[in-house]
């Protein structure tokens, strides 16, 4: 591990947070004190909101919904107001990154690429914002015309995670204004700076009071309470299947809301004899580590061909063993922190149930002293077989199993012997098998000689228990839509009572 100096400071105290309710910050309520994962120093101080708070900010986003300050105005100037939004975040880009930084513990020089991924994602908003349209059925007879418009859901409840705080809420926040719905956001509790500072940011942008709302506080009980809320006309929840699963209920047992669910992963990284081993050595190692293994889309399952097997899993823990693991505000750092106690536990007791279940440890599995915060070295298991818990279970953490195939047919069944369906990539040079593996492998994005790129153009979403629904881009906007079809006749009823 690198020991460069830290080029960023850690705050003289921690920042205090308000909520946004109907364009103006709120106090007054319990605070709570996050302290960074990564220096375990309090860092943000952050209102514990309560039921009410929530049902004021649901009746603010219904008020700003139905007399349409938003939705009324033309797809031009609400993409005018994402851009406004995209240059102010540009010019904030350094501070959003150091606060996600010290909430969330991931390395700073990512902090600020994923900063530009959400600049991104308001210009993409923007544009889709004006491009946003109906259909017309000039196919109905002369004496009848179909239209299909496309309205606005109404107020949308958004639910965020920690692992990706400010990324994954732009990867939502943009599109849904560009809709034209209003909304009530519930961060993470343990990551809320930013989606409370994106508040600022969008009102200096021109957003109407009342259509950006934030309640913070716990998933228990505020975000159970927008869950259930009988006001929400749709509802994007992040987070674990567990708890989608539960919005599901709350859903039924309420309105009926419509769902957004992006849940878990166990994504195949499928690796054929015909690979350029050491590009797809690196692509493993970059995306199992990639924010500690937090991030929904890591490729958790190597699923590599037995005659190449022993070759790449000796390239690819030598790349393993080089990332740089520490301090997340050191410009060299490549892999940060794990964000809380409760996940570092989670990836610690997998590492041990691997060993326990007769996997064998190739690289990584210990802990790194820093003297403060939780780091754990990317980990890798070879010999896993389908049955063990790390084959099945989503860790979210560094720790990568690797398997064996003899034929395609077997690659493309372990890739698929999982009940998630989020991501997959596969490396293979031939392009009958790789095609072969895109069209078989069940999974909603999907990579093929590359991993986790992309942009907001393209639909994130997942097959199977990983989700419902589509988030970004154009596909993104429309999830949060409804379709309206409009029948006009024209000229003289043809009398049905003579
Ligand atoms: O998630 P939770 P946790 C997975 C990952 C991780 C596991 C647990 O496997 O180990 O989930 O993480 C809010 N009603 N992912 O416990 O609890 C909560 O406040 C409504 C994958 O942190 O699902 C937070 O805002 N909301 C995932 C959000 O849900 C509730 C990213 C996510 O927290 C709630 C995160 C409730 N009853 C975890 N309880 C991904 N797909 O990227 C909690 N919340």
């Amino acid at each position: 591990m690198d020991k460069t100096t830290r080029s960023l400071a850690l705050p003289a105290g921690p920042r205090r947070f308000g909520f946004w309710l109907d364009g103006k910050w709120e106090g007054g309520r319990e605070i709570f004190t996050r302290h960074s994962p990564a220096h375990d120093v309090p860092v943000t101080e952050i209102p514990r909101c309560t039921v009410e708070d929530l049902n004021a900010a649901v009746a603010a986003a219904r008020r700003a919904f139905e007399d349409r300050r938003w939705s009324g105005l033309s797809g031009a100037e609400r993409g005018g107001v994402l851009l406004r939004a995209a240059e102010i975040l540009r010019a904030r880009r350094d501070e959003i990154a150091y606060w996600e930084v010290l909430e969330n513990g991931k390395p700073i020089s990512q902090a600020r690429a994923e900063i530009e991924g959400c600049i991104a994602c308001f210009e993409t908003g923007a544009g889709a914002a004006r491009l946003l349209h109906g259909d017309s059925f000039n196919s109905l007879g002369d004496k009848l015309f179909g239209m299909v418009l496309r309205e606005p859901v109404g107020v949308v409840g958004l639910i965020t995670p920690w692992n990706f705080p400010f990324l994954i809420l732009c990867e939502r926040v943009p599109f849904i204004l560009a809709s034209g719905c209003t909304m009530v956001v519930k961060p993470s509790e343990v990551t809320s700076a930013t989606t409370l500072i994106l508040a600022e940011i969008l009102a200096e942008a021109g957003l109407p009071a009342g259509v950006y709302n934030v309640v913070t506080g716990s998933g228990r009980v505020i975000g159970q309470a927008l869950t259930e809320h009988p006001d929400v006309d749709m509802l994007s929840f992040t987070g674990s299947t567990a708890v989608g699963r539960s919005c599901v209920h709350a859903a039924a047992d309420s309105n009926f809301k419509k769902l957004g669910l992006e849940l878990g992963g166990k994504n195949p990284i499928v690796v054929f004899k015909d690979a350029d081993l050491a590009d797809a050595a690196d692509a493993a190692a970059f995306g199992i580590s990639f924010n500690t293994g937090q991030c929904c889309v890591s490729p958790s399952r190597l699923i590599v061909a037995r005659e190449v097997a022993e070759e790449f899993e000796t390239l690819l823990a030598a790349k393993m063993a080089k990332i740089r693991v520490g301090d997340p505000l050191d410009e060299a750092t490549q892999v940060g922190a794990i964000t809380t106690n409760a996940q570092n536990d989670t990836i610690l007791s997998y590492i041990a149930k691997g060993q326990a279940e007769g996997a064998r440890l190739v690289t990584g599995g210990d802990v790194i002293d820093l003297g403060a915060g939780q780091y754990i070295r990317p980990t890798l298991f070879s010999g896993v077989t389908p049955e063990m818990s790390i084959a099945r279970d989503e860790i979210f953490g560094p720790v990568l199993s690797s398997f064996r195939f003899d034929t395609v047919e077997e690659a493309i069944a372990l890739a698929n012997d999982t009940v998630y369906g989020l991501a997959a990539s596969v490396w293979s040079k031939d392009l009958d098998t790789a095609l072969l593996a895109t069209r078989r492998i069940r999974a909603g994005r999907f990579w093929v000689n590359t991993i986790m790129a992309g942009g907001p153009e393209m639909p994130l979403g997942g097959f199977k228990q990983s989700g419902w629904g589509r988030e970004a881009g154009v596909y993104g906007v429309e999830e949060y839509t409804q379709v309206k079809s409009v029948h006009i006749e024209l000229g003289k009823r043809n009398h049905w009572i003579g």
